[in-house]
Order: C-alpha cells, then sequence, then structure tokens
C-alpha cells in the first residue's frame, strides 16, 4: 500500500464518470475542511496486517501529528506500478476504513472506489502537511513442520499443534546476546526450563487452577489421537502447556481473560500491537522491523507463544532501556535465578547454605557461588546476568545473622539487611507467581 496524506484546508470532489464497468461504490460529491486527506493505491499483496499499520499510522497523523478532527479516504490508483485488483482492493479500502472508524471519534469519509473525479485541494504549507507512505506485507512470522504461516490462526489452520508452532524471527544483536548470558539460548539449560516452569505457574496463579499437564509433543509422533486431544483442550481455554523438543518453543492455551493480566505482569501490554483479523494477534514489533508472535486471541480462548518471542520481546524492551542508560531487568519473579548469594570465604559457605535453602522454601531460585573468585568478580557475574538480588554474605554478616544485599531495580545501592526481614522481602517478589525454588551450586571462573 503506498499512500500520500495531506493536512488540508479543504478539499472537494465530484464523481465524474465511471472507470469501472461497475464502480462498486455510487457516485457523489464532497466538501470538507480542514481535513486530512489519504490518497490511496492498493497493491498486489495487501492484507489485513498492511491495513492494520495503516490504521496505526493515519490515526497517529491525525491525532497526534496534525491534531485533526476529519478524515477523507480517497482511492488513487497512480501511486504504483503493482496495482490490486478492484474487487480486493475496495474490499482492503472498506477494512481500512471500518478499522480506522472502531477508533476515530472524529468525521471520516470514504472517496467513491471505481470513478474518475475532479477534485480540488488547498495543502497547508506547514513541514507535515505533506507525507508519503509505503507498507509492504510482512513476511510469514510462524514456522512448522517445514510450512510457514504469518498468524498462530494460520498456522493451527494448517493443521499445526501449538507446540509445534516455533517463532523463525532470529535473534541477533543485543537482545540475542543478553538470551545467552541469561542462559536461555538453545533448549538445554535449566534456566530455561526455570523460565517456562515459571511462566507456567504465573498462568496456573492466575487462573486459580493447576496446569492439566505436560507433554513432550515430540515423544507423541506416533500417537495422533493424543495429540488432537491435547490440542482440543488448549483451543477450549484448558490449560494445558505442549513442549516441542526445545522448551522455549512452548504455548500456553489459556482462557483469553486471563491473557491481559499475563501481559500486565509481563510489562508487556503498553509495547504490542494488535493484528485483527477474524481473531486477534498480539505482536511486538522490534526496531528492527522483525514482528514477533506473542499471542493468539479469539472470544473466550487465547494461546500464548511461542515463549521464545515472549522472552525476547521483553529483553529487547530492557536492552532498548539500557541503551538509554536504564538499568535492564526481568521481573524478579520471571528471572531464571531470582538470587546469587555470594560467601565471601570457605568459612561462609555453611551460612550461605542456610540461607539459600530460606529463599529456595520461599519461591526463590538461588544461584550459590562458590568462592572460587573473588566477591567482585561474582558480583559481576551475577550483574552481567541481571540476576535481581545480589546477596554476599561475610564473616561479619554471619556473626550478626545478616546479609548485604543489591537489588538490581536500585542501581548502585546496597543494603545491610537481617536474614530473616531479606528472607520476607524476598518471598513477597516471587512467592505469587513462582513455584517452589531450587539452589543450584555453580563454581564460576
Ligand atoms: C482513481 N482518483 O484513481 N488502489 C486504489 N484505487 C483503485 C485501485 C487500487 N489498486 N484499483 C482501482 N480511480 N482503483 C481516480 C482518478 O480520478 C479505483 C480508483 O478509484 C481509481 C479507479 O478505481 C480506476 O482505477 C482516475
Amino acid at each position: 500500500m503506498r499512500y500520500l496524506l495531506f493536512h488540508a484546508d479543504y478539499i472537494r470532489y465530484r464523481t465524474l464518470r465511471k472507470a469501472l464497468k461497475h464502480p462498486p461504490d455510487p457516485p457523489g460529491e464532497y466538501e470538507a475542511g480542514p481535513a486530512v486527506v489519504v490518497f490511496l493505491t492498493v497493491e498486489r499483496g495487501d492484507d489485513d496486517w498492511v491495513v492494520e499499520e495503516a490504521t496505526r499510522d493515519i490515526l497517529d497523523y491525525s491525532s497526534n501529528k496534525v491534531r485533526e478532527q476529519s478524515i477523507l479516504l480517497y482511492p488513487y490508483a497512480h501511486l504504483s506500478s503493482d496495482l490490486e485488483k478492484p474487487g480486493r482492493a475496495h474490499k482492503i479500502l472498506v477494512r481500512l476504513e471500518e478499522r480506522i472508524r472502531r477508533e476515530w471519534q472524529g468525521s471520516l469519509h470514504r472517496a467513491p472506489f471505481g470513478w474518475y473525479k475532479e477534485f480540488e485541494i488547498k495543502v497547508k504549507g506547514h513541514p507535515l502537511a505533506e507525507l508519503s507512505r509505503t507498507i509492504r506485507p510482512r513476511p510469514p512470522l510462524l514456522e512448522c513442520g517445514g510450512q510457514k504461516a504469518r498468524s498462530l490462526s494460520e498456522a493451527l489452520a494448517m493443521g499445526c499443534l501449538p507446540g509445534e508452532i516455533a517463532s523463525p524471527v532470529p535473534m541477533e544483536g543485543l537482545a540475542g546476546e543478553k538470551l545467552g548470558l541469561l542462559g536461555l539460548r538453545g533448549c538445554g539449560g535449566w534456566e530455561a526450563w526455570e523460565v517456562q516452569r515459571r511462566l507456567v505457574s504465573a498462568v496456573q496463579r492466575l487462573a486459580g487452577r493447576p496446569v492439566e499437564g505436560v507433554v513432550g509433543l515430540m515423544e507423541w509422533a506416533d500417537r495422533v489421537e493424543a495429540g488432537l486431544r491435547w490440542l482440543r483442550q488448549v483451543l477450549t481455554g484448558g490449560l494445558t502447556l505442549g513442549l516441542h523438543s526445545c522448551p522455549l518453543n512452548t504455548t500456553i492455551g489459556l482462557q483469553a481473560e486471563i491473557l491481559q493480566d499475563l501481559l500486565d505482569i509481563l510489562g508487556l501490554t503498553e509495547h504490542l500491537s494488535k493484528h485483527t483479523l477474524d481473531t486477534a494477534t498480539l505482536y511486538y514489533y522490534a526496531h528492527n522491523g522483525n514482528a514477533n508472535p506473542i499471542a493468539l486471541q479469539s472470544d473466550d480462548k487465547a494461546a500464548v507463544g511461542p515463549l521464545y518471542s515472549i522472552l525476547y520481546t521483553i529483553i529487547h524492551i530492557e536492552a532498548q532501556k539500557a541503551s538509554k542508560g536504564e538499568t535492564p531487568q526481568l521481573p524478579p519473579w520471571l528471572h531464571p535465578i531470582t538470587a546469587a548469594i555470594i560467601p565471601a570465604r570457605d568459612a561462609q559457605q555453611g551460612y550461605a547454605e542456610e540461607l539459600a535453602n530460606s529463599l529456595s522454601k520461599r519461591g526463590a531460585t538461588v544461584a550459590l557461588l562458590q568462592p572460587t573468585v573473588g566477591v567482585g568478580a561474582r558480583i559481576r557475574w551475577a550483574g552481567k546476568r541481571w540476576i535481581p538480588y545480589v546477596i554476599v554474605v561475610g564473616e561479619r554478616e554471619e556473626k550478626t545473622g545478616r546479609a548485604t544485599v543489591r537489588r538490581r531495580w536500585k542501581t548502585g545501592e546496597q543494603e545491610s539487611i537481617s536474614i530473616v526481614d531479606l528472607v520476607e522481602e524476598v518471598s513477597a517478589m516471587v512467592g505469587h507467581y513462582s513455584p517452589p525454588g531450587t539452589v543450584h551450586r555453580m563454581r564460576i571462573g
């Protein structure tokens, strides 16, 4: 789709004669002013995604850039040499009109399609008064069993099971690096399983009932009936979790109303764009134009996934913050490692163990960093991995029943805190969404 945006003092037009044998719209004339005037050419292959992008852009131009109350959509077949056929072009323009109307309080008019018209326009002269846009359809976003699909609904319609659907969105650049640092790249690491476990646990708690089953779809390849039963559960809003060979390809089926809460607690809501078909798919658009599918919503059903995309999205948003000088972080309840415990010397290992066990009993996953390298090196290791709590215990701390804690969201601050208070605090941070935690004894360096 290509279009010109004009901020006009006035526009008037009048149909003169048919440009198509059977124009789909009746003839007419119209006058408006002041108004945003959009001369639109529909190009071959334009789809709902393009309509959605154009809607966002035209609304943004009208409400925020020129603050105008009135919009005129004007079919104009002269901006491209790759025109969509009239029947389909008309449908796309009608859809665009409907889509804008849903969100637009001001006046909206669409000029008749398929007519030669005379028109007169007076365009304001300010810098934003004339803009041009080109929006191209996106390549397929999802893959399953060698097939490609643009949305989760399309993939499901092709017969893919949700757990088999993967996002081929490449994890390049900063977000990819960060995923690796968090131990989430690839399939094998316990960190990836931990994130998955925490996410599923959050869904369970939001839904107020347990996940019905955890299923390895790869093992199920020859058990079609079981696979279909599982799919049915997902689609009817059952909380069934499916796994592909890689845990990050997880798809979680849930009731649509829970989806909103989940996206809120993941901090994603304001970053998402909705692509509306008969169903709605939520995407996050990265700065390089990559679209990460986050969820499919339809009436009372929703499928979240692939998990890969969710994490990539959160990490990308955080990496963007980092480039503005803010500290990137994951929600403490979601991070694969809630707390790093750093005993200063061998002598504090027992005390550190005790603290680690108390924290893990209350839902934290703890990395107990053995004193293989200095305290500073271990603090840096934890910082590089965005670990929310970094806890140092030395001789003085052990004597007084305290710990020195750095909280990731309080940059540059450290505090001496009693063990009892610390356990309560961490528990409050992670407990609500977390499954029981674990302790990983790690030797770094
Ligand atoms: C005109 N304004 O252009 N995109 C947009 N409109 C189209 C398309 C398309 N792909 N295909 C057909 N008329 N039309 C007038 C001039 O005065 C419409 C559009 O209204 C176009 C007419 O059909 C003939 O092509 C000609």
